[in-house]
């Protein structure tokens, strides 16, 4: 098992739209076990292939208190939606930010599991909204993009500057300063 890196806003390569998975064999599998690794981790409650630099359509998630939960959607298909719902949103991808945004209350959604096998969910509440937060992502989608451009723009730039201090901290670690 492996932890992954998580390309931080504005970085370009999380404007990619993924592509569906043709196959669905151990070396993928391996790799969904990463990406659970690096959600866990962090810690975080979704995590889209997209934002660890692989553009196929496969997020991870696990909305539970326990972190029991595991939920893996291979080729996610929303069919159907309804309702408003607002919440706070955050992202690994924006990291230190959380927004309100409006996405629909209750979704279906079609997906293929690790096993390569179809399955329907339906959801509502966070699991709903983490569902859609994530498909944005391999659709090259941030939260922030519903964002208004000024405060969008604000986030940016201190996303900017963080990560420059964090390259600096890596060349020049404490032990050498
Ligand atoms: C998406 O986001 C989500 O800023 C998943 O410093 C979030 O796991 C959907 C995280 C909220 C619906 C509601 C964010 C961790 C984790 C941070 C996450 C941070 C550390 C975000
Ligand atoms: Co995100």
């Amino acid at each position: 098992m492996a932890k992954l890196d998580i390309l931080h806003f504005p970085d370009k390569r999380l404007r990619t739209k993924a592509v569906n998975i043709i196959t669905i064999d151990d070396k993928l599998r391996r790799f969904i076990d990463d990406m659970y690794e690096t959600m866990y981790d962090a810690p975080g409650i979704g995590l889209a292939a997209t934002q660890v630099n692989f553009h196929k359509r496969l997020i991870v998630i696990d909305i539970s208190e326990d972190k029991d939960e595991p939920l893996c959607l291979i080729n996610p298909v929303i069919t159907h939606k309804d309702g408003v719902e607002i919440m706070q949103e955050g992202c690994l991808s924006v990291p230190g930010f959380y927004e309100n945004v409006e996405r629909a209350e209750h979704i279906t959604v079609n997906a293929l599991n690790q096993q390569g096998e179809a399955f329907e969910l339906t959801a509502e509440g966070l699991l709903a909204v983490c569902i859609q937060h994530e498909i944005d992502h391999l659709d090259g989608k941030l939260f922030v993009d519903y964002l208004s451009p000024l405060k969008r723009n604000r986030i940016r730039k201190k996303l900017i500057q963080m990560d420059k201090e964090l390259a600096q901290q890596v060349k020049q670690p404490s032990s050498t300063l």
